[in-house]
């Protein structure tokens, strides 16, 4: 095992190109004016959602910066990149619908570029001048690195995706990519089996509340579902309380509803460990897994939290020795 190469693994980073040369340099990693060398035997593992500062939350320059260090770590093999929800909604808000017919241009692109969708990108587009122009950096270097990006990542001993691992959803995508045209205008839409596993993967299960019943979400909007603890084996029994994650006081002990229970995707306690990020955990949760071969790694860097990685070294079990933050 002498040869097994340490992935330092690191979640949603949001444009902190700060948080993310502090931990950069705290795990050993030497700064070459711009990427971050590894140690000998280390490559990075990016989880996605590198783009997209929360409002307020800006660091000018930031998405940017993070974009570059990070394709060059790739591009040199110190690094491996997966795709997040965040860089599939760019992809198609800077995308033009081939079918768009709208008297609205903001309905002509892949992604509705309506005032939320808008404010959510907004740090990004900050960042590039003329995003809009197909010679810019933007389209030229930008969208179609992000569109290369793994949807997830089956190393054998080692499993990764930006929100949930779902055999049936990956099994949909395995040899997929957006290279081909059709498979990527298919993604566009929810309601096609390719989009809804993509959804799925990238942005996590999520489980309706019975109604009346609404929550307000991080970002203050209302919604009738809740996102869950997929990995959970899940039995009417369970109280949406204990499912919704990360924990919520404004989640009660309402029964989870006969049709979400098929919606989680019970994570087999003797399978690789698997990481992954989106969950934007509270900024003081313990350095931790979720389960013995399941860690959920943001913890909310995008706001007030700190940049975590998680320094795998080969085992089955993680370890939170192996936990590292930004300091
Ligand atoms: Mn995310």
């Amino acid at each position: 095992m002498n040869d097994l190469i340490h992935y330092d693994i690191i979640a949603d980073i949001h444009g902190r190109f700060d948080k993310l040369s502090a931990l950069m340099e705290s795990m050993g990693y030497q700064n070459d004016g711009g990427s971050f060398v590894p140690p000998a035997g280390h490559k990075a593992l990016f989880l996605g959602d590198l783009i997209d500062p929360k409002p307020g939350h800006f660091l000018p320059g930031g998405v940017l910066a993070t974009l570059r260090a990070v394709k060059a770590m790739c591009d040199r093999g110190d690094a491996l990149c997966l795709m997040g929800n965040h860089e599939l909604n760019a992809i198609y808000f800077h995308t033009a619908d081939p079918n768009g017919r709208s008297s609205d241009p903001d309905r002509n692109w892949l992604r509705y570029r309506g005032s939320k969708n808008r404010a959510m990108h907004q740090g990004t587009l900050d960042d590039f001048e003329n995003y809009d122009d197909p010679q810019s950096e933007w389209h030229q270097v930008w969208i179609p690195w992000m569109k290369a990006l793994p949807f997830f990542l089956d190393l054998g001993s080692l499993r990764a995706v930006h929100a949930t691992w779902h055999p049936e959803m990956i099994a949909r995508l395995a040899g997929r990519s957006f290279d081909d045209e059709d498979f990527f205008l298919a993604c566009s839409g929810k309601h096609t089996p390719e989009g809804e596993a993509l959804e799925i993967l990238l942005k996590g299960v999520e489980v309706p509340l019975p109604p009346p019943h609404t929550i307000k979400d991080h970002t203050g909007e209302i919604r009738k579902n809740f996102r869950a603890r997929w990995w959970e084996a899940v039995s009417r029994e369970h109280p949406c309380c204990d499912l919704v994650f990360p924990p919520s006081e404004q989640i009660k002990s309402w029964p989870v509803a006969e049709e979400a229970l098929p919606m989680f995707q019970p994570y087999d306690s003797e399978a690789p460990p698997v990481f992954f990020g989106h969950y934007f955990k509270p900024a003081d949760s313990p350095l931790a897994p979720e389960r013995h071969n399941v860690a959920c790694l943001d913890h909310s860097a995008a706001k007030d939290g700190p940049l975590v990685a998680y320094r795998w070294k080969g085992e089955a079990s993680i370890k939170p020795e192996h936990y590292i933050i930004n300091s």
